[in-house]
């Protein structure tokens, strides 16, 4: 269902010069009110007017995570703090978090991107949205209230944890839209059969999912834990948080990217080149109506690449092909790249064990080495020593014929590896670099 026609369905044409338009008066407002933009402009000789075309987007400079903490909190800000109603932060792994600012006329933009966003899953008024997105400095939660409340429909806002409490006011609230982390449906699911609760017992028929990279695999295992139809959706809080790109129901192939408000683009991460639609790099999104926070060309680090081909749902906004990783949770393991992502794929495919698996990596002098466990389903579980021998080697050697990459299998006890409520975990790396 689409829920704004005049701008999710218009031509390239009237795309790209709303585009153009909007992208001019963001240079011209950053070039002004931002100093750190005024200098990275300035020091290339950025002059007003010189947009012509939007090609010209590609020699402007980027704006990386490093900007942001270095600006660290409100310092790319664009407008007083008297024009600000809300302030998010991503934690991220390391050091300082992220800080994003929204005006009123920014919070009401993201709920439209997230009506949108929730609509494409087939969300109306009437539908009772469960909403366990953590609520907090994450954009996931109140990101995905406001689009439902603008949808009209009634949501819960439930917030992450507690996970059976979140089944049984699924069950007698008669829930129809879940919205979660990818993991924490999953781990919901698993609760749900220890449960006795069947997905029978549930008025659910669509999940909206994102906020971490998960596999085909994985959407068909939740679809069938869950009996829903199960929707990848994409954003960041440095480009408003949820909201930025959203897969729809007919065709469950590449995520709409809403382009009458973000422009994207791939990049190759190493030269920072643009690469063609198609050519797999690193994202980069441009705001054009973000108020409090606007970013040009903000690298993304994750990994996809854009699909220029029409879409039977009606749709004209460009696609982007479902997050493979991101480019700082890519693994070496001598000399080959691993993603998260690819490992999962693996696993997903393999009888007898469980889409729960974290990855290892540690150093044995030079070498990298790379230990995946993965948890065994319960039928497994009492089979011998060696059958289990059996199936630890026939990981072992999927992974490496798919993935041409050599690592240990560990296989563990069901229910051993911990659940997330939020996003999870899957990369443990102990190597002291
Ligand atoms: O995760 C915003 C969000 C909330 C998106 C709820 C979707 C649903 P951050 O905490 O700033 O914002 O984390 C952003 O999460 O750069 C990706 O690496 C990852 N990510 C988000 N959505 C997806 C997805 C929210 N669908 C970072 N697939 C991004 C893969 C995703 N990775």
């Amino acid at each position: 269902m689409i829920w704004n026609d005049e701008y999710e369905t218009l031509p390239r044409e009237a795309m790209e010069a709303l585009q153009l338009k909007r992208l001019r008066a963001l240079v011209d407002r950053v070039c002004s009110t931002v100093p750190f933009y005024k200098r990275k402009l300035g020091e290339m000789g950025y002059k007003p007017g010189d947009l012509r075309k939007l090609d010209d987007l590609s020699r402007l400079p980027f704006t990386t995570k490093d900007d942001l903490r270095d600006n660290y909190p409100f310092g790319l800000f664009a407008v007083p703090m008297e024009r600000v109603v809300r302030i998010h932060a991503s934690s991220g792994t390391t050091g300082k978090p992220t800080v994003v600012g929204y005006t009123r006329r920014d919070v009401d933009t993201w709920a439209e991107l997230m009506a949108r966003t929730l609509s494409s899953g087939g969300t109306t008024r009437g539908d009772i949205v469960h909403n366990a997105y953590g609520y907090g400095l994450f954009t996931g939660g109140l990101g995905a209230h406001y689009g439902a409340e603008k949808i009209g429909a009634a949501v819960i806002p439930m917030s992450g944890g507690n996970t059976k409490r979140q089944i049984l006011i699924m069950k007698d609230f008669g829930s129809t839209v879940l919205c979660s982390t990818p993991s924490y449906a999953l781990n919901m699911a698993e609760v749900m059969a220890e449960e006795g609760i069947s997905p029978a017992d549930l008025k659910l028929k669509c999940g909206l999912f994102g906020a971490e990279p998960w596999s085909e695999g994985m959407r068909r295992e939740i679809e069938r834990k869950l009996g829903i139809d199960a929707l990848d959706i994409y954003g960041l809080s440095e480009v408003i948080g949820p909201g930025v790109a959203s897969e729809c129901l007919e065709m469950k192939q590449g995520l709409h990217v809403f382009e009458d408000h973000f422009i994207p683009e791939i990049i190759n991460p190493e030269t920072g080149q643009v690469l063609p639609y198609g050519e797999l790099g690193e994202l980069v999104f441009t705001t054009l109506t973000k108020e409090a926070f606007p970013v040009l060309r903000y690298r993304t680090r994750d990994i996809s690449r854009l699909i220029p081909t029409l879409c039977v749902c009606g749709r004209t906004l460009l696609r982007m092909e479902r997050i493979s990783g991101r480019t700082d949770d890519m693994l070496i393991i001598r000399g080959v790249n691993v993603f998260p992502s690819q490992i999962e794929s693996v696993i997903m495919d393999i009888e007898g064990v469980e889409p729960h698996y974290q990855m290892i990596v540690t150093r044995e002098g030079t070498l990298d080495v790379l230990e995946v466990q993965v948890e065994i389903n319960e039928s497994v579980f009492t089979d011998a020593i060696k059958g289990l021998e059996k199936l630890a080697k026939r990981v072992e050697h999927d992974i490496k014929d798919l993935l041409g990459v050599s690592c240990k299998v560990r296989l563990v006890e069901p229910k051993t590896i911990q659940r997330s409520e939020g996003k999870a975990k899957r990369v443990i790396d102990k190597r002291t670099l």
